[in-house]
């Protein structure tokens, strides 16, 4: 197949185009660099070093005589997406290119605002772009199971039956996201269930759960293919973030109680997932949702799991929660689509955490240990700046 990997210089983007790659697709990525401009304005970098697009492709290119083409510019530029779309010519579309912190959508107006512009706007010129080049391309999009929070009944994969006096239907699961960056993924779903409906296009929406772990057999193979590892408070995810802090002897940031309850997969598990979803494409019209987790954990749990793995003695600390979240609730998340496409979970297991406390002593020495530290607060944004 011909994929096309959005965000393809990202965290989970750049992993997965090697991994198509590697299972035989043609494959292209494109990128406009945003993720490395967030770094340079919050003064802090990939804990792994990362090396720039063009030399990750030729170190593929000469490793294994694939090829994998670039395009380099931003969704929002309705002329590079439709180009892109149709100079390209994909069978599908993997959409993983939005700005992905909850706390960076959270910092002031400025950045909620860039946020949902750069998210539902780059999304909705993607929508026309395939529309109007070829309805069978299938996009992949990468959601996320925020998308729901966490109400008080069991998540279904997307759509609920209801049963209202008396009458039936199946509506959209109700969602209710817990940051201005998780709404702009639910704005993305209702524009791409709706251009399913009206213009037949075929969608698959992965709602991911968070994701651990730094490496699949392709990163791994040499350093110049290694996809970058957050370990700050706005885009440093809670297990790896959790395992840093452990290697460095700092205290494990557990927000509030810990109790709120979370769906996580493996990045092993992200790159065969959206694998399943391309190979397996929606049919014409319809709005398919995967929640693609693998498990779910407390915060609290997690940081247990990550203190006991850990040779060194490791602190857990509570900290006033800087965000507005339920840290005790009920839990229940059915996923079972990508399970019966194929999925075979690596489950959260102690060589995964050994694994990634030895990445990261190999580069203890580039953490700035005060970007450790929650600085984004739900409740008090900062000042108007400009
Ligand atoms: P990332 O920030 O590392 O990668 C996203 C890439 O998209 C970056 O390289 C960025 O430069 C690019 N990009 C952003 N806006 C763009 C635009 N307008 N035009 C072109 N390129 C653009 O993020 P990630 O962790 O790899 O996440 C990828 C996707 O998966 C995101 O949509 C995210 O919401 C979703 N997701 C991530 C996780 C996780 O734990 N990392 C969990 C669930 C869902
Ligand atoms: N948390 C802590 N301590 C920390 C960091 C986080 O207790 O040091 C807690 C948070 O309060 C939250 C949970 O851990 O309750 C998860 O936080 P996170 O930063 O790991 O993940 P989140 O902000 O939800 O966002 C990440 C990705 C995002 C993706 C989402 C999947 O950045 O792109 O959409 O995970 S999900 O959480 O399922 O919505």
């Amino acid at each position: 197949m011909k994929i096309l990997v959005l965000g393809g210089d990202g965290y989970l983007g750049w992993p997965t185009a090697l991994h198509l790659s590697h299972a035989g697709h043609d494959v292209a990525v494109a990128d406009n660099f945003a993720r490395r401009q967030y770094d340079h304005e919050l003064g802090v970098e990939s804990l792994v070093p990362i090396e720039t697009l063009a030399t990750r492709v030729c170190a593929w290119r000469e490793l294994t005589g694939k090829e994998i083409k670039p395009y380099i510019g931003d969704l929002t530029d309705a002329d590079f997406t439709y180009h892109m779309i149709s100079d390209y010519h994909p069978d599908a579309v993997v959409h993983f290119a939005e700005q992905r912190a909850a706390p960076y959508s959270m910092i002031d107006r400025k950045h909620a605002v860039y946020t949902q512009h750069n998210n539902v706007i780059g999304n909705l010129n993607l929508l026309y772009a395939i529309a109007e080049t070829d309805r069978d391309i299938h996009l992949v999009k990468l959601g996320t199971m925020g998308e729901y929070g966490t109400p008080n009944i069991d998540i279904e994969e997307g759509w609920l039956e209801v049963e209202h006096k008396g009458r039936k239907d199946r509506v959209l699961f109700p969602k209710r996201p817990g940051s201005f960056y998780h709404l702009s993924k639910v704005h993305d779903s209702h524009n791409i269930e709706f251009a399913c409906r009206i213009w037949g296009l075929r969608a698959t929406d992965l709602n991911q759960g968070v994701v651990y772990g730094q490496q699949t057999p392709q990163t791994a193979a040499d350093d110049r293919l290694a996809t970058r590892f957050d370990y700050d408070a706005v885009f440093g995810t809670v297990l790896n973030r959790f395992c840093i802090q452990a290697v460095l002897g700092q205290p494990l940031t557990v927000y509030g109680k810990g109790g709120q309850t979370r769906g996580i997969i493996d990045i092993r598990d992200t790159v065969r997932c959206v694998q399943l979803a391309c190979e397996n494409p929606a049919g014409r019209g319809e709005f398919r949702v995967f929640n693609q987790i693998t498990e779910w954990m407390s915060v609290a749990d997690i940081a247990e799991t990550i203190a006991t793995c850990c040779p060194e003695p490791v602190q857990i600390e509570n900290l006033d929660n800087p965000r507005v979240e339920a840290d005790e609730h009920y839990y229940r998340v059915t996923h079972t689509a990508l399970v019966e496409l194929g999925l075979k979970a690596h489950l959260l297991s102690d060589t995964l955490i050994e694994s990634l406390l030895e990445i990261t002593k190999r580069y203890a020495h580039r953490v700035r240990l005060e970007a450790l530290r929650p600085t984004v607060n739900w409740r008090t944004p900062l000042p108007r700046a400009d």
